[in-house]
């Protein structure tokens, strides 16, 4: 994307359009206090950054609003330029009256995301931290908010920094190590290569998970809910969203599309995705609603798999089970949910007949019964994928420390092979051109 004139004094509205107790509107640029001078009822251009003003905005004789406005000087500000903060009452036509005026004196109005990337362009925070801001105000979750807080903070670019430095660092070491290949002599300490990459190793396998842990807390944990048709998916949705979502009947098929919405619960933001009922059918529609429903299936983090307490049989649904983990792999959990308890037996009845089904959960999801512990069920499904994913990170870890490859008695021949020698000098070429090529 390409920003218009970087020398311009820019202008824009920071809070949300529309009527509200107040409107903040943001100026930025070497002119800033001048233009913004023009239209104030007294003279800031003397006052020190980091300080407050009370006035009238005014066109002509014209009284638009009094103000109250906060004055950064360069570059102690959030863009690093001399800004201007005018706090005005939030009426869209005051607002449009201010801007309106600040670009008659002067000021362009600012195109999406340009004061950020003046910011970024005056070294005031990275891109990571940037693209946190945005995370940051889009965040409608506790999770959401707090992955924000710490890219915005510079956690992740800290360690993208490390990473960074421990990467130049082996680089050098192989450098050196190839340069007096042929004389019998260590230069690299092999303990030392060996730390730097089992460290760089545990990094990059984090970066790596803890992208899929953040786009989930971002776009929600995906939920797909299946089973055959009229076990209660879509009502489970309603339930689960607490909202009239999607069309519940007791016509068999009636969902044919996948209906997806997101909810936070205990903290965390899930997408439910309902699906079309599988079941065998010659209606061409109903068997691509199928179809959606097993891709959503395999790209889901959690499944709900839904029967009917009463009327499915233990056997059946383990069978069912089993050929659905076939389909999906190892990655989802699956969590089977016997629905409908209501119409039934008694639950320790149910409990019993479906007892060699691990974690089954019981519900009615018209009536309500067992929804708070299938929620705290979804949450710490949630919390256990996290687990799971820190300690295969841990197993990659050990199984690094004990890999014959790169321990540190048998470096020196592994590396003084003819093929492992071409492998290091492939391997130094990629780290240099990785790490060093932005030099
Ligand atoms: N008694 C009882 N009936 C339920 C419950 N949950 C759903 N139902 C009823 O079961 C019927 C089917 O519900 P849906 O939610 O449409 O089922 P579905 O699985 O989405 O069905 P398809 O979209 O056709 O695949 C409706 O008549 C619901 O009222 C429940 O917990 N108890
Ligand atoms: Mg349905």
């Amino acid at each position: 994307m390409q920003f218009a004139n970087q020398d311009d004094t820019i202008c824009a509205l920071s809070t949300a359009s529309g009527v509200g107790a107040l409107g903040v509107i943001r100026i930025s640029g070497t002119r800033s206090i001048e233009i913004f001078d023009g239209i104030f009822s007294k003279s800031i251009s003397r006052a020190g950054g980091y300080t407050l003003h009370y006035g009238t905005i005014k066109d002509g004789e014209e009284i638009i609003d009094d103000v109250m406005v906060s004055l950064f000087r360069n570059p102690k500000s959030f863009t690093g330029e001399d800004t201007v903060e005018l706090s005005c009452h939030g009426s869209p036509y005051i607002e449009a009256r201010i801007l309106q005026l600040l670009v008659e004196k002067g000021c362009r109005m600012a195109e999406p995301g340009e004061f950020s990337m003046r910011a970024f362009a005056n070294g005031k925070m990275d891109l990571s931290q940037a693209e946190a801001i945005a995370d940051l105000i889009a965040s409608s979750s506790q999770a959401a908010h707090k992955l924000a807080v710490n890219q915005m903070r510079g956690k992740f670019s800290s360690k993208i920094n490390k990473l960074r430095a421990d990467l130049i660092h082996f680089a050098s070491l192989i450098e050196l190590e190839l340069d007096f290949s042929e004389e019998d002599v260590e230069f690299a300490n092999r303990d030392e290569l060996r730390q730097l990459v089992l460290s760089i190793r545990e990094v990059v396998t984090d970066l790596m998970q803890s992208f899929a842990a953040g786009n989930a807390i971002k776009n929600g944990v995906p939920v797909a809910i299946l089973g055959a048709p009229n076990m209660g998916k879509s009502t489970l949705l309603n339930a689960l969203l607490k909202d009239d979502r999607a069309i519940v009947s007791a016509i068999a098929g009636t969902t044919r599309d996948t209906i997806e919405d997101e909810t936070t619960l205990g903290g965390v933001r899930f997408r439910f995705i309902d699906t079309a009922g599988i079941r065998e059918t010659a209606d061409e529609i109903e068997t691509i609603g199928i179809a959606r429903a097993y891709e959503q299936a395999g790209k889901a983090s959690i499944i709900l798999y839904l029967f009917d307490a009463a009327e499915s049989e233990a056997e059946e649904v383990r069978a069912i089970l089993q050929k659905l983990r076939e389909q999906v792999g190892e990655a989802p959990e699956i969590i089977p949910i016997a629905n409908k308890i209501d119409k039934s037996d008694a639950l320790p009845t149910l409990t019993k007949k479906f007892a060699g089904i691990d974690g089954t959960r019981f519900i009615s999801a018209e009536k309500g019964d067992g929804m708070d512990s299938l929620e705290e069920a979804l949450v710490n499904a949630k919390r256990m994928k996290r687990s799971t994913v820190r300690s295969a990170a841990f197993k990659a870890k050990s199984q690094a420390t004990s890999s014959p490859s790169i321990s540190a008695g048998r470096f020196t021949t592994w590396a003084r092979s003819p093929a492992r020698s071409q492998q290091m000098i492939c391997w130094g070429i990629f780290f240099r051109s990785f790490v060093l090529g932005s030099e």
